[in-house]
């Protein structure tokens, strides 16, 4: 398994990314601590230079191995089942440079806040048409880029919907596409599984992406959550991606991302 960090240029404070600033910088830092691959947070991959986070990557001698895509919802509340068609297009097209962006850097895209809420939708039933439908139109350029979609199960705080692994894997039954998988993440898992570890175990063949934090969302070895229990499981089921660390960056970005590293090197 490989060790990830999330990176982002501008998120709110409480936002759980660790190292914030320039792509190119944080990358580099990344690298120097000791981090296999990165997690970039994006807003709007038109926003970026991907040519220089590339070269980036490759001098430092890691990779990307997600790009997160929550910040286009918190920042440009962009849905892919708002209720205007027109605004559902526009974030179809947002999946679509994400997916295209997940192409050239070999990594996944991950599915959370982006898809929406039921209550803005108001009914469940219309909601899962309205996510299909706009899920369909990106698996179409998930597959023609290669790329692999995570849909992450969310606590319930989050997201009103797809909180359990469960959940998530009667969706991705439904849907029938290999290239949509499950992403995990254990500060979610911690609120919402009733047996972590079996659950992550009966996932074999789902699990497409993992995000570390522990029970207080601070950095593995701050609280009480079993990394052992989850790493025994993920490893039982042949997981072969990163552990992306999405944390608060407390007491500093910095010593957030050592402990992590150092904690999670020991625990795998
Ligand atoms: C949301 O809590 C979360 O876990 C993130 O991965 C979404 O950006
Ligand atoms: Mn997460």
């Amino acid at each position: 398994m490989k060790l990830a960090i999330t990176v982002v240029k501008d998120a709110a404070p409480l936002a759980p990314f660790v190292l914030r600033g320039d792509y190119v910088d944080t990358i580099r830092e990344a690298a120097a601590i000791g981090y296999d691959a990165v997690e970039l947070h994006i807003a709007d991959p038109a926003e970026v230079d991907a040519d220089a986070i590339l070269s980036a990557c490759r001098e430092a001698g890691v990779s990307v191995s997600s790009i997160g895509t929550g910040l286009a919802f918190l920042r440009d509340g962009v849905t892919l089942t708002h209720p205007d068609e027109a605004k559902r297009q526009d974030a179809q097209q947002r999946i679509a440079s994400f997916i295209k962006l997940g192409g050239k850097f070999g990594c996944v895209v991950i599915i959370g806040l982006i898809k929406g809420q039921v209550r803005d939708v108001g009914d469940r039933a219309l909601f899962e048409e309205r996510f299909r439908h706009s899920l369909d139109l990106c698996l179409v350029a998930a597959e023609k880029h290669g790329v692999t979609l995570v849909m992450e199960a969310v606590n319930r705080y989050e997201s009103d919907i797809f909180n359990t692994i469960a959940e998530c894997m009667a969706f991705i039954d439904k849907v029938g596409s290999g290239r949509l998988k499950i992403h995990i993440d254990t500060f979610h898992m911690n609120t919402e599984e009733d047996r972590i570890g079996a659950n992550v175990a009966a996932a074999a063949g789902y699990v497409g992406h993992v995000h570390v934090a522990d029970s207080n969302r601070r950095f593995p070895g701050c609280g009480h959550y079993d990394f052992a229990e989850t790493i025994s499981a993920l490893k039982q089921i042949g997981y072969r991606g990163a552990l992306s660390v999405e944390c608060h960056g407390l007491p500093t970005p910095r010593a957030a991302a050592e402990g992590a590293l150092s904690f999670l090197r020991k625990a795998i």
